[in-house]
């Protein structure tokens, strides 16, 4: 079943570059300088440009946003800044680009996007802040608009971060074990359990504090050990997740209009 898909990423030559417009460009490297994402970056498979929208502020005060027409708390973000900005990462590599807005108005992220997106060459995530993006610079960017989860935070720069680990994760040999990837909740590339949540995890001490690993998992029986997985896994998504069972549940919508 999976053999026949070629790798994610496998469709194009080079290192996947991923631009970031922010007005916060201090907390990423933090946060993607470590762990998986920031060894996948030694390792040539991916880099990532942080771009601070205020550098392309066309005011003496790096002002990029404005009271909003029609009255109301808050500010906009201004499109020239915006605008600006993308022009000048657009420029900074001549593969094409496939634009990410982060917002709560977006079409709710799966793995099916996130393996999407980990096939391109480019990517360019915009992160809004204040009330959001005046809606005339997203309609000239079209880009792609994403959402993380129905919850509103202050701005879009988290769920660009999580969706950056989730991309990268999928790039071939970002994970030291490449199995790891294809054996996950969700994944479509599992082998036969995708659209299933995990199963549960054990490890050492097989007793601790009077309780027992189950016994299937120490019986040295790999049948029945797989057999125990797939239906722990099952009887998981029936419990908690019983949407996923439905059929076409990772597909993605096609967009409506
Ligand atoms: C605020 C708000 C208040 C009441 C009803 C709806 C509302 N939507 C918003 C809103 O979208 N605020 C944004 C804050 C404006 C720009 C960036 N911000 C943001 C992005 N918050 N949360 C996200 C986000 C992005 C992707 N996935 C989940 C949340």
């Amino acid at each position: 079943m999976s053999a026949q898909s070629a790798p994610v990423g496998a469709n194009h030559p080079g290192s996947l570059r991923i631009d970031v417009l922010t007005i916060f460009p201090d907390i990423f490297e933090p946060v993607l300088g470590s762990s998986i994402v920031g060894r996948a970056r030694s390792a040539g498979l991916v880099d990532w440009a942080i771009t601070d929208i205020r550098d392309f502020a066309d005011n003496k005060h790096q002002k990029v946003d404005d009271r909003p027409f029609g009255g109301g708390p808050g500010m906009v973000m201004m499109c020239q800044p915006i605008w600006d900005a993308v022009q000048w990462a657009q420029s900074q590599d001549e593969r094409p680009v496939t634009a990410v807005h982060l917002t709560p108005q977006g079409e709710p992220c799966t793995q099916a996007i996130i393996e999407e997106l980990a096939a391109k060459p480019r990517l360019l995530l915009l992160a809004g802040h204040y009330e959001g993006i005046d809606q005339r610079v997203i309609d000239r960017i079209e880009p792609r608009e994403i959402s993380i989860g129905d919850f509103v935070l202050s701005g879009g720069e988290l769920p660009a971060m999580c969706l950056i680990d989730a991309v990268v994760r999928l790039l071939p040999g970002a994970l030291g074990h490449e199995d790891s990837a294809s054996e996950d909740s969700f994944s479509p590339m599992g082998e036969g359990d995708e659209r299933l949540l995990d199963c549960p995890h054990y490890t050492r001490p097989r007793v601790w504090e009077g309780r027992e690993v189950p016994g299937v998992l120490t019986s040295g029986d790999h049948g029945k050990v797989a057999d125990w997985r797939h239906e722990q896994k099952l009887a998981r998504t029936k419990d908690r997740r019983p949407d996923l069972l439905e059929p076409d549940s990772l597909k993605n919508d096609p967009p409506q209009t």
